[in-house]
């Protein structure tokens, strides 16, 4: 096999409580199916690779260096439940998919696809009369999947779920030659207050995540949402955290100031309160009148995206699939961004090793950065967000780097993705399921 490894520019590693390893990147340059070079990378190294940022993805990108002009896998899999996952079993935190926030439509032999919820199709809707018996509308409009969802909710009971074959095709007997939206979609939409994300009120055309980095989410003057990069800089509404609210405008309070998103929500929290949850066109309505003018739009409100999730948007469990393509594994495009692509085609593809800690001949001189993870098994259960745990493990770490280098030129900090810094490790993939 042809392989280049990255020299030990970026250096990632696990620190266990009482070892370290450290973390060197390999683009293996030969073509295997995504299971193959899972394999290959297990039996040589340490696993395909997880990416968790735009900077060592570049890292990851200039080990090839003009090598391949197409896509090379690293360790994506999409699992049974629909969501993406590392093949170390880290959690996918950064993405930057070609395209993304997906919404499904079913085609006319009744598989499914997956495309851009903005994405404009007719859709079908069902009216449960007595909670067993459904009736469908195919709904010949052609608008986005959010838009099709607030019709159905407004009009019948919401889009139709599919439980199981015999309801696939039914619904499939009712699309009259079109692609339509069905009700399952990813929704990784969340309230800072922790509120379930039933509700929508997207602009026409939105979420677009222009730039794949639109995490937070802003009313407009119109009452309609747009989804934008949470370091803007806008006014926002803070409510009190109750439930059974009959009206925002007793219990929130608008703030003039311009802030980031994140600015925001910890301003409501030290007050104890919250950016504002809203959970119908009420109180989209609400919110308006909070607002003193309309030239304070757009406002923050608490709606941001993390993670991934596929529902039903009635809230049925997810029982059946009946997706078109199994493009179910993840490859790193030339250019930097994300493909989802049949995990039995041949691609080229990058491994990692974890090696026991460096010997100081191989720890960078000069003004370079390490990069550690450490794995704390379920024993070490504590919370990792109180910082004074951080600390102390931090300080750990520095008593074990010690013995092996000198360590009074360094420094040491937490790195953080999207504001998180721990996350939870879990391990299957396309590989060994059946
Ligand atoms: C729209 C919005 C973006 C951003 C941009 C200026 O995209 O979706 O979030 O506000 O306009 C074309
Ligand atoms: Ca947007």
């Amino acid at each position: 096999m042809d392989e280049h490894s990255l020299l030990i520019i970026l250096l990632a590693g696990l620190c266990g409580p009482a070892f370290c390893f450290y973390r060197e990147y390999y683009f293996v340059n030969t073509s295997l199916s995504w299971c193959d070079a899972l394999t290959y990378c297990q039996n040589n190294y340490t696993n395909l690779v997880s990416i968790q940022s735009q900077s060592q993805s570049n890292q990851i990108l200039s080990l090839a260096q003009n090598t391949f002009k197409d896509a090379a896998w690293v360790g994506l899999s999409r699992t049974d439940s629909q969501n993406w996952q590392w093949s170390d079993g880290s959690n996918v935190t950064y993405t930057n998919w070609e395209r993304d926030l997906f919404c499904a439509a079913i085609n006319v032999d009744g598989t499914w696809t997956d495309f851009t919820c903005s994405t404009n199709f007719y859709f079908i809707c069902y009216l449960d009369s007595n909670n067993t018996h459904r009736i469908l509308f195919l709904v010949k409009q052609l608008v986005t999947w959010y838009a099709a969802q607030q019709y159905c909710r407004s009009q019948y009971t919401d889009l139709v779920s599919i439980r199981n074959q015999a309801e696939n095709e039914v619904v499939t007997n009712n699309v009259q030659g079109f692609t339509v939206w069905i009700g399952f979609f990813n929704n990784p939409w969340k309230w800072s207050d922790g509120s379930n994300v039933t509700f929508f009120n997207w602009n026409a055309q939105e979420p677009n995540d222009v730039g794949g980095i639109e995490y937070c989410v802003q009313q407009l003057n119109s009452g309609n949402w747009n989804d934008i990069t949470c370091n803007m800089n806008t006014p926002f509404v803070c409510c009190e955290v109750a439930t059974g609210r009959t009206n925002l405008s007793g219990s929130c309070s608008f703030q003039s100031r311009s802030t980031t998103w994140l600015e925001a929500q910890s301003f409501c929290r030290k007050n104890n309160m919250d950016l504002v949850t809203i959970q119908s066109m009420s109180e989209i309505q609400q919110l308006t009148n909070v607002v003193p003018s309309a030239s304070f739009f757009p406002v923050w409100i608490g709606l941001y995206r993390e993670g991934q999730n596929w529902q039903w948007s009635n809230g049925d469990a997810v029982t059946y699939y009946n997706w078109k393509a199994v493009y179910y594994c993840g490859a790193l495009n030339f250019q930097g961004t994300w493909n989802d692509i049949n995990c039995s085609v041949n691609k080229t593809f990058f491994c990692y090793k974890d090696y026991p800690f460096p010997p100081p001949s191989k720890v960078p001189q000069g003004n370079k950065t390490l990069m550690f993870g450490i794995k704390i098994e379920k024993q070490y259960l504590v919370d990792l967000e109180v910082s004074a745990i951080r600390t102390n493990i931090l300080d750990q770490i520095w008593s074990i780097l010690a013995v092996q280098i000198p360590m009074d030129t360094m420094k040491m900090k937490w790195q953080e993705s999207e504001g998180i810094i721990f996350n939870e490790h879990k391990e299957e993939n396309v590989c060994n399921k059946n």
